[in-house]
């Protein structure tokens, strides 16, 4: 078993695995032929857009423009399993609460909409007028501050602004959305240092590039095209430079399943040229460590060779003279306590980013799921500053972001802190006043939610009582709620945390046909590199007539805010381009002539100030931003008996979308209760490979945090932390444990103790939204792959 799971693990990423582990999973949701034809016209013009992450489209695509888990997330769109009225007839929500993520979700499509009978404890079969009337009136009978609007990064522009414009109308600016878990740390942090809070490359940039660094991002199993080009890059000799505690297969080796050679010789590209297993959180030291031996080379330097990038740096930035200061008296000791890198190490990247001409940095949850993520964002970012990586050719700030769209609903509003200028637009557009009080993220949603301040709850795709910090304990309040409502193509955990009165409305996935007034509709999508372009559904929809998220929220606002402003919803929903011309009246800078540029091959691209080397910051520049002492403040090291949890992604899950109980490139099989350990942590503790423990988090409030069932997995990760799977692991993470800037939860940093648990002892139980105290049931339906 051992020799067995060691040889899986060394094998290099992609290859015949990605290919074999493709064909099951369309197998599994038998739908082979459906599928491989859906995948030839996926991530091509005319086709649909990938639903599973942010990475961009090529200008050409191949034949072949998918990857292993881009397929999974088609396959599991377009399944032919149907959540029918039958099944919801056969169970109790109760029930349903304790079946786990995956089996919940594999039950298949939701059909028709189903409202919540708390006579019977079951979901309904409803009409949609009577969704709407009864939505309608709830919410217009509610104070409008106590609404919550949530949006998953799956919305295509055109459902995301109509739904900000419903909300709006209401009367809030509750927006907490999916991007509030993940990257509103780069949207908050990046603009203080460049003015905007995107990346700055596109993909050809990542062809021109001469090194890459890439911090706290596992491209291998979450953006998996990103690999193609990292082989190819790696190919031309291009060092690769990879920052992560755990040694992540993808970032080692990779087979490109559309390289015939590596194929054939089960050979892989070695893709990673340095792989630095730094401590968890430890980012922040080991890039102002780089930053130091930079400096330090150019200040001893007497070649002809300029090391920093003075010219940009006097005429570009601010702050520079501060900065060099503080690395100066930085003390190379500390620098490799709080790294856990060796001052070798931060040299040699130091020499590997000098040497090159242009660089790229890109970042991922590793980055910025930490108290101190922006803080560890913007020392990137100082990084790229000192030899003008910043605005050229080739080099750049890449921040990955995760759904599809994520990026795109933020673009076009769905925002909690809405701007004046946006709001009189908006105003101006649509007839109305809207509300200037600012709403809520994610968080504060969460302690609204806790302090009985909330009394709707509707959410736009996602599974928010899941994904969530201290989901158990914010779940336990929504039964106060008087209201929730699911738009969503499966069902899931969150739907079985209802309020009084509770609504699953079934919509169209991404890849399935929108037909509309006899046409078929398009909708827009803005991929990590801020291009926009059309996404086109081809697949027979789930059911006939199942109606789109757009059809839905019209619906919605045709029965709540009808009479707020002379809109007309239904010409919305016979014509998507009228919602892109409103978008347009709304942000003219940005999507100017938009219904013509989407037509153009690969779309258009947002305006991007830094990338021009304009800087919409306070000074007008961009900015070397640091905190004094922040090294020394940094309360996150690990204090033995105490360990760093990180919790994240298995290959087989999309978030809380579960595929099945595999992880493939680290070696485990048909379970997800495990936790990954270093071999020394595991004997300190007096564990052993395989043994049962318990986390218990270690916080300062007298909440007790503690979930049982975990099997020790000896891993490769530095001693001090250990890695888990999300969501099972949500239960633990302190709702208050969050960046400071931006509210993202600290989820690669849960500070926690491990105790055993002896065989037969009862465990405290994946709470989740399931009933407390009772072991979630283990999945009939996960079958290993072969
Ligand atoms: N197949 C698939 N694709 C996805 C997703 C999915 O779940 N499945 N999710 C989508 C979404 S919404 C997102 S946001 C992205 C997420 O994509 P990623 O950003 O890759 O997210 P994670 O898997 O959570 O973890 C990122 C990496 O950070 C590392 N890490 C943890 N702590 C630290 C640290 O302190 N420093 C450093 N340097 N590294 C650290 C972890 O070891 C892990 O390799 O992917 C998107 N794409
Ligand atoms: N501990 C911990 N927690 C985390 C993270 C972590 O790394 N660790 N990561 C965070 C991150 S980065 C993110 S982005 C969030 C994700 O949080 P969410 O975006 O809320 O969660 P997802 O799991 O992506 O949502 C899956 C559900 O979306 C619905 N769905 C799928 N496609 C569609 C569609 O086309 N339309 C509609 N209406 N519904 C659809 C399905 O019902 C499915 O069950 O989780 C965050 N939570
Ligand atoms: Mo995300």
């Amino acid at each position: 078993m051992a020799e067995t799971r060691k040889s899986i693990v060394n094998s290099p990423a992609g290859g015949w695995g990605a290919l074999n582990a493709t064909e099951a999973h369309l197998a599994r949701q038998e739908i082979l032929v459906r599928g491989n034809r859906a995948l030839l016209s996926m991530n091509k013009p005319g086709g649909f857009d990938c639903p599973s992450c942010a990475w961009p489209d090529p200008r050409k695509p191949h034949t072949f423009e998918y990857c292993e888990n881009g397929a999974k997330a088609v396959a599991w769109e377009a399944t032919r399993k149907r959540a029918t009225p039958e099944f919801f007839a056969a169970h109790t929500v109760t029930e349903l609460s304790g079946w786990t993520d995956h089996a919940i979700e594999d039950v298949g499509r939701l059909t028709e909409p189903m409202r919540y009978n708390s006579a019977t404890d079951k979901y309904e079969r409803a009409s949609w007028g009577e969704a709407f009337a009864a939505i309608g009136a709830e919410l217009r009978a509610l104070d409008p501050r106590r609404i919550e609007l949530y949006t998953s990064g799956r919305t295509s522009n055109e459902a995301a602004f109509l739904y900000q414009t419903f909300g709006r109308l209401l009367g809030t600016n509750n927006f907490p959305d999916c991007s509030n878990m993940c990257h509103e740390t780069t949207t908050v942090a990046l603009p203080e240092s460049i003015g905007v809070g995107k990346g700055t490359v596109d993909l050809d940039d990542f062809e021109d590039c001469d090194a890459i660094f890439i911090f706290g991002q596992n491209p291998g199993t979450n953006s998996p095209r990103m690999l193609g080009y990292l082989h190819d890059m790696a190919k031309r000799g291009v060092p690769i430079v990879t920052f992560n505690p755990l040694k992540e297969r993808g970032l080692i080796a990779f087979a490109n399943p559309q390289n015939a050679v590596e194929m054939l010789t089960g050979g892989g590209q070695k893709i990673s040229s340095q792989y630095f297993q730094l401590r968890v959180g430890g980012d922040i030291a080991a890039v102002q460590g780089i930053c130091k031996a930079v400096l330090a080379a150019a200040e001893s330097s007497t070649g002809s060779k300029r090391i920093l990038d003075e010219a940009f740096i006097a005429q570009h930035t601010h702050g520079f003279q501060a900065f060099a200061t503080y690395l100066r008296n930085l003390p190379w000791e500390r620098l490799e306590h709080y790294s856990g890198l060796c001052r070798a190490d931060m040299e040699t990247a130091a020499d590997i980013y000098m040497k090159a001409e242009r660089v790229i940095a890109c970042w991922g949850m590793g980055i910025t799921q930490h108290r101190r993520g922006g803080d560890a964002m913007q020392q990137i970012m100082n990084l790229l500053f000192l030899r003008g990586n910043v605005g050229r050719k080739g080099a750049g700030a890449c921040p990955i972001r995760g759904h599809s769209n994520v990026q795109g609903d933020r673009t076009v509003g769905i925002y909690q802190k809405p701007k004046e200028p946006f709001l009189r637009r908006m105003d101006d557009v649509f007839g109305f006043n809207s509300s200037r009080e600012p709403g809520h993220d994610v968080a504060q949603c969460c302690e609204a939610i806790l302090r009985h301040e909330v009394d709707a709850f509707i959410s736009m795709g996602g599974n928010f009582f899941r994904a969530i910090p201290d989901n158990a304990r914010v779940a336990a309040e929504v039964p106060r709620l008087r209201l929730t409502v699911y738009v969503a193509t499966k069902p899931n955990l969150s739907h079985m945390t209802h309020g009084l009165s509770s609504w699953l409305l079934p919509c169209l996935g991404r890849t399935e046909r929108d037909v509309q007034n006899g046409q078929v509709q398009t909708i827009t999508i803005e991929d990590s590199f801020s291009m926009v372009h059309g996404s086109v559904g081809l697949l027979e929809p789930a059911r006939p007539h199942l109606r789109s998220e757009i059809d839905i929220v019209c619906g919605l606002a045709r029965a709540a805010v009808a009479d707020r402003a002379a809109i007309d919803w239904d010409a919305f929903v016979n014509d998507y381009s009228l919602i892109r011309d409103k978008i347009e009246a709304v942000f003219p800078d940005q999507f100017n002539n938009y219904n013509a540029r989407i037509a153009q091959p690969g779309g258009f691209r947002l305006p991007n100030g830094a990338r021009e080397r304009k800087w919409d910051t306070p000074t007008g520049r961009a900015n070397f931003l640091f905190k004094d002492g922040l090294i020394d403040a940094d309360d996150d090291a690990p204090e033995a008996p105490h360990l760093q949890l990180i919790t994240l992604r298995s290959h087989d899950q999309f978030n809380t979308t579960v595929y099945s109980n595999d992880d493939r490139y680290r070696g485990v099989r048909g379970e997800r209760m495990v936790v990954f350990m270093n071999a020394r942590d595991i004997s300190a503790l007096g564990l052993q490979e395989g043994a049962m423990i318990e986390f218990a988090t270690v916080w300062h409030d007298d909440i007790d945090r503690r979930l049982g069932g975990f099997r020790v997995v000896a891993f490769d990760i530095p001693p001090g932390c250990c890695a888990a799977y999300y969501p099972e692991t949500n239960g633990l993470l302190p709702l208050a444990h969050r960046d400071e800037r931006s509210n993202t939860p600290a989820a690669k940093s849960v500070p926690v103790r491990i105790t055993a648990v002896a065989p037969g002892e009862p465990v405290a139980a994946d709470g989740g939204v399931a009933e407390h105290g009772r072991a979630r049931e283990t999945d009939p339906t996960s079958v290993p792959l072969a």
